[in-house]
């Protein structure tokens, strides 16, 4: 693909989708170059640093073509530490992007950005253009991100695409799962379409499989090429039996972010 970048830098590249990426996404072409505040074994070229580390994050950029910013506390926190590793960190990562000339950035922001909205009541699917209502401190600092996103697009024309990741999972772990379960497999094809579908400006899509039971609209997904192969529900059966059906004033099924809210 003409467009594909050829060299992308993976921050995070340690953590539990990052690893899964390592795996999947060099069979679609790419050269990654690996970062994180912990040793990432077997990558050739890797950065053993923190987000706030300039020099080591300006040098980590050079000859960048586009970026999958993973790094980051993945779920609550104290304030202080999420403000540290997810808002001044992402700022920090968008912004020596920009210093140099990257041309785009996919962003791994969560459902958790939306996590206190209600699901509705017919249990339908939610749409893409939701506004953002986090369901912690960790879910703000999505927001965060993807308004981050916003501004580096509009501002400095970077295309920007965050995905509002589900459950990533080598299997869905839950009932709340059935709906909104992230396969490794699709997982690299969503960022895949993310680092070369057709964007303008900031793009905000949900990451989820193509499960019978979805949560969320992956309308804009698939317009960036995202073809999603796997379906939660072939784990349903055994799922359902071992766990039965949530009442449906549980929060795992009432509020998006499911036990986030509690
Ligand atoms: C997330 O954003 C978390 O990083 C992950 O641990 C899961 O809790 C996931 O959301 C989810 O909502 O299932």
């Amino acid at each position: 693909m003409a467009n594909q970048p050829h060299l992308v830098l993976l921050t995070g590249a340690a953590g539990r989708i990052g690893t899964r990426l390592r795996e999947l996404l060099p069979a679609y072409g790419y050269r990654l170059r690996c970062f994180d505040r912990l040793p990432v074994p077997g990558e050739p070229e890797a950065i053993t640093a923190d987000l706030r580390d300039a020099e080591a994050l300006a040098g980590a950029m050079d000859g960048v073509d586009a970026v999958v910013h993973l790094a980051g506390i993945p779920g609550e926190a104290p304030f202080a530490d999420i403000l540290a590793a997810n808002i001044d960190g992402t700022y920090r990562l968008f912004d020596a992007a920009r210093a140099a000339g990257v041309r785009r950035i996919v962003n791994a922001s969560s459902n958790h950005a939306v996590g206190f909205t209600e699901r509705p009541a017919d249990a339908g699917i939610v749409p893409v253009d939701t506004p953002q209502r986090p369901d912690t401190y960790y879910g703000l600092s999505k927001c965060f991100g993807e308004n981050l996103a916003s501004l580096y697009a509009d501002r400095h024309g970077i295309e920007t695409v965050s995905l509002r990741i589900g459950s990533f999972a080598d299997e869905p772990g839950g009932i709340r799962a059935l709906g909104t379960w992230l396969s490794p497999g699709d997982c690299a094809r969503l960022v895949h379409a993310a680092l070369t579908g057709p964007v303008s400006g900031h793009t905000i899509v949900y990451g989820i499989s193509a499960n019978t039971r979805a949560w969320w609209d992956l309308s804009t997904a698939r317009a960036l090429g995202y073809q999603p192969r796997d379906d939660a529900e072939d784990f349903a059966e055994e799922l359902l039996a071992k766990l039965g059906e949530l009442p449906a004033d549980d929060p795992e099924y009432r509020y998006l972010g499911g036990r986030f809210t509690r």
